[in-house]
């Protein structure tokens, strides 16, 4: 496979004015007749002859305009259809057959269950007909569907339905048509024997709008809060941004095989059912948190993404980082905002930090790729949010507003670039971006290390910040970014004191631009020594170092005046504490927890703390995966062990606190998904995890107890998985075995019992897991139970995907190569824990290239091959 480079970039050479789309849905044999309108783009090039893309497309027949092409006359070679010689303007017929029942790679059109569904983004329009499928091309859609009436009742597509009607032989067709040009990346089509939960939306400007949740019927109970989160999404976007929704109607389909969350097609959004289906008895706060967000993000897209789409995708950032930080806005504002921070940076320095560091690093903005389908990264989506939200915070609300008007209005249906949404920045706040725009052109997470000397003398704090960013692949020199550092110091009685800088008074928080290697800043009138709280909110996503003691950070999660560096001083008392237990296992010295995380978890505990949820988060240890971060070699094992010495440890000394919490946040009443209740069982489950770290008969007990009365499947869950988990097997056994009973009828719920069961961290794990890959729920060809199998296994489990005899790595292998054939995309983000090999000890790196070698022998799919070369290179 050949790598394609932004700098190739070239604009189309025909526009397709109109698409006229008629397909007869048949399980093999599917017939798709496209009519299109083209038009040469430069006249200059009169006679270079039209090439359009098309991958696994039987034609059938070819006609320019009008006439019937012969054989010498075109050409259908490697993916790509070209007809020699073409007018400046014509009409294109083809007539195609495609396969969806045996389309395994869910792209294009394929079948789900027993309906058709589409995938276009990023390249799988070309799998339906002959087109130019860039997203540079924008055209004007209309869509004939025709299928077996009994069978798909419901046909839908992008746009409005113009026409439908009975035809011979028990079929039946509806012709849909789509008023706003758009790339085909968002075309979308859908047939079943589905349902609809409805409702409208008044518009700000007083239109109704028809809202259409379709589903498969046993799931029409699970639409609400999905409906509730979409009339949400669409009030917030008009009163957040000045966005009103454009079409009459607006649709969503819940598909149980799809390869990512959810698509933003144009009126017709495609959900993952475990994106959009959230019930109480059924789904867990955390799903219907999951719900919210993701709906919110696909609604968003209609404005950036679809009225102002990508040139090439290249930009593809331009539009998921910003409508990212778009979603987690709204979910901060229709949730606990702190928590969704914290959620949100902590996802960011575990597994985006962690992409940054490894084979497969890129920059927000990549500048060349193999698979597209590769880069839909946490780079590309949660480090571009935080490039949006790093030129949010330097604008300001009103002028990044201002900004975001001038960029929809500009670009309202064009194929933008990230220089375009730059430039609207640029205009509106008059500051010069050009050193910023490194931040879309580095790969790899900048360091800033800092130290501070205070100057009792002089009433000084001399603050120094020297940053640099580690080399990736392909990119050994990197330049120094224009860092916002948001900061305040904290004063010894715990207030923060007024910042005076250069003459100027800056009040009590501002914001320090870091944009050399090397800067000091000098605050003046500082009448004795404070504790510098930094980067707060996590204002750009870096790694901060700072030399704090113990009781510098026990004394800033007490005072900081900032939430989130609140909770990140306890962060980090805490790995400083797990890290100083890896070293006693390392030495084989006896473990004893540092007194002062039990200290300041029992203040915790104890203290004044209303918002329960930020609570829950301030007691919950780093994870694993966070704390291997912060090592060049990862002993996996000991960490594991640290980390569970250190909760039963905090368990053993703080028992009575947290059973004193765990039933106070009892709750009695009836249960709904918002905020406070979520809080509250957020905070009781984790105090009952600490208790059961202990395995006493007391807390079994209560756990048995909270499995079998829970009203709801958060409490449910969270017990179920804590007797799964224990040490004593026979804790799990019984509760395991009835849940999956009770739940077989349904998929997303079997997905947490599989997800929960290969999650054990005790030694038995692989043997479930290998168990569990033959239960009859279980299928390769479903991405949800891969996830829900293979994915929680590598990703969550990492003391048994990391064992010592490498069977973990040989399995994941095993299963990479089958899916290769089965479903390319999955394989290629399922490989990724095994390409990290670099910072394991070198038994592991052995054993883990040695499998990476093995994928390698087999013929690979472009996006396998893409990520083991990097692996490997
Ligand atoms: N824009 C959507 C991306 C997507 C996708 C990409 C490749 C293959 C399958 C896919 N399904 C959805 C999702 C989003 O970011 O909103
Ligand atoms: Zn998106």
């Amino acid at each position: 496979p050949q790598a394609i480079y932004l700098k190739d970039y070239q604009a189309p050479a025909f526009w397709v004015d109109q698409v006229k789309l008629d397909v007869a849905l048949d399980d093999h044999q599917t017939r798709v007749i496209s009519t299109l309108s083209l038009r040469r783009n430069d006249q200059r090039e009169a006679g270079l002859p039209l090439v359009l893309n098309g991958q696994g497309l039987t034609l059938k027949r070819i006609e320019l305009a009008g006439q019937p092409l012969a054989e010498t006359d075109y050409q259908y070679q490697e993916d790509l259809l070209t007809v020699a010689r073409v007018p400046d303007q014509f009409t294109l017929v083809t007539e195609v057959e495609i396969d969806p029942a045996n389309n395994t790679a869910l792209e294009g059109l394929y079948k789900s269950n027993t309906m058709f569904c589409t995938q276009c983004e990023a390249e799988g329009f070309r799998r339906i007909t002959f087109f130019p499928d860039r997203p540079d091309v924008l055209t004007r859609f209309t869509t004939r569907i025709e299928a077996d009436q009994q069978r798909f009742p419901i046909l839908l597509s992008n746009g409005n339905p113009i026409e439908r009607g009975e035809l011979d032989n028990g079929r039946h067709f509806v012709t849909w048509e789509d008023p706003f040009p758009k790339p085909c990346y968002l075309f979308a089509l859908v047939g079943g024997n589905l349902q609809a939960v409805k409702d409208t939306f008044t518009t700000m400007s007083g239109r109704e709008v028809a809202l259409e949740i379709w589903v498969e019927p046993e799931n029409l109970h699970k639409c609400d809060h999905a409906m509730r989160s979409l009339k949400a999404s669409m009030r917030w976007d008009e009163q957040t941004y000045g966005r009103e929704y454009d079409l009459d109607i607006f649709m969503i389909v819940a598909v149980n095989d799809f390869n990512m969350g959810a698509m933003e097609n144009k009126g017709l959004n495609i959900f993952n059912s475990a994106c959009v289906l959230a019930e109480p008895k059924s789904e867990t706060d955390a799903a219907f948190q999951r719900v919210e967000g993701v709906v919110g993000h696909e609604y968003f897209h209609n404005w950036s993404g679809n009225r102002v789409t990508c040139r090439d995708w290249f930009q593809l950032s331009l539009k998921e980082g910003f409508t990212v930080y778009r979603d987690q806005s709204f979910s901060a504002d229709m949730n606990s905002a702190p928590v969704k921070r914290i959620e949100d940076v902590a996802m960011l320095r575990t597994a985006q930090f962690a992409e940054d560091a490894g084979p497969t690093a890129h920059p927000v903005r990549p500048d060349h790729y193999i698979e597209i389908n590769n880069f839909y990264t946490l780079t590309i989506y949660e480090k571009g949010a935080e490039v949006v939200r790093m030129m949010a915070e330097l604008l300001g609300r009103e002028r990044f507003r201002q900004a975001t008007d001038l960029y929809f209005e500009r670009h309202d249906g064009e194929a933008a670039t990230v220089e375009d949404f730059v430039a609207c920045m640029a205009e509106v706040s008059e500051l010069d971006f050009s050193q910023f725009m490194r931040w879309y052109h580095q790969a790899g997470t900048p360091k800033i290390e800092a130290s501070g000397h205070f100057d009792a003398d002089a009433r000084t704090y001399q603050l120094t910040l020297r940053q640099h960013t580690p080399a990736t692949p392909g990119q050994a020199d990197k330049l120094p970014l224009h860092i916002p550092v948001r900061m305040g110091l904290v004063g010894p009685n715990g207030h923060d004191l007024p910042l005076e800088l250069n003459g100027e008074q800056l009040g009590t928080e501002t914001v320090l631009h870091l944009r050399e290697a090397e800067q000091t800043f000098t605050f003046h009138n500082i009448a004795a020594e404070p504790v510098p709280s930094l980067l707060r909110g996590f204002s750009a996503p870096v790694k901060l170092a700072f030399d704090y003691s113990r009781e510098q950070l026990a004394f800033l999660m007490a005072h900081d005046s900032d939430g989130f560096n609140r909770w990140d001083a306890g962060q980090r008392l805490a790995v400083l504490a797990l890290q100083h237990l890896v070293n006693q296992i390392q030495a084989n010295e006896p473990l004893q927890l540092d007194p002062a995380l039990i200290e300041a978890t029992r203040t915790l505990l104890n203290g004044e703390m209303t918002d329960k949820a930020v609570l829950a988060e301030m007691l919950r240890l780093p994870s694993e995966a966070y704390l291997a971060e912060q090592y060049e070699q990862v002993d996996v094992d000991a960490i594991h062990k640290a980390r569970s010495f250190a909760r039963k440890a905090l368990a053993d000394a703080l028992y009575d606190d947290f059973l004193r919490l765990y039933k106070v946040n009892q709750r009695v009443g009836d249960y709904a998904p918002e905020a406070n209740q979520i809080a509250e069982r957020s905070l009781k489950n984790t105090c009952l995890g600490y208790l059961m770290a202990r395995e006493d008969e007391a807390t079994i007990a209560l756990t048995q107890e909270q499995f079998n009365c829970a009203d709801n499947m958060t409490d449910q869950r969270a017990a179920l998985t804590l007797l799964a988990h224990a040490e004593d097997p026979r804790l799990g056994a019984e509760p395991l075995r009835r849940f999956g009973e009770s739940w077989a009828h349904d998929p997303l719920v079997m997905d947490q019992w599989f997800s929960l069961q290969v999650t054990r961290p005790q030694a038995d794990a692989l043997d479930r897991l290998k168990m569990l890959m033959a239960h009859p729920a279980f299928s390769l060809k479903n991405p949800n139970r891969v996830r829900a199998l293979i994915g929680a296994f590598v990703g969550q489990n990492r003391v048994n995907f990391h064992r010592q005899d490498g069977q973990g790595y040989q399995l994941l292998a095993d299963v990479v190569i089958e899916l290769n054939r089965l479903n390319p995309q999955i394989a290629a983000r399922l490989v990724i824990p095994l390409t990290r090999w670099k910072r394991m000890t070198s038994e592991r790196q052995d054993m883990m290239k040695a499998q990476l070698e093995r994928i390698r022998q087999e013929s690979l799919s472009p996006d396998l091959f893409e990520i083991i070369e990097k692996a490997l290179a």
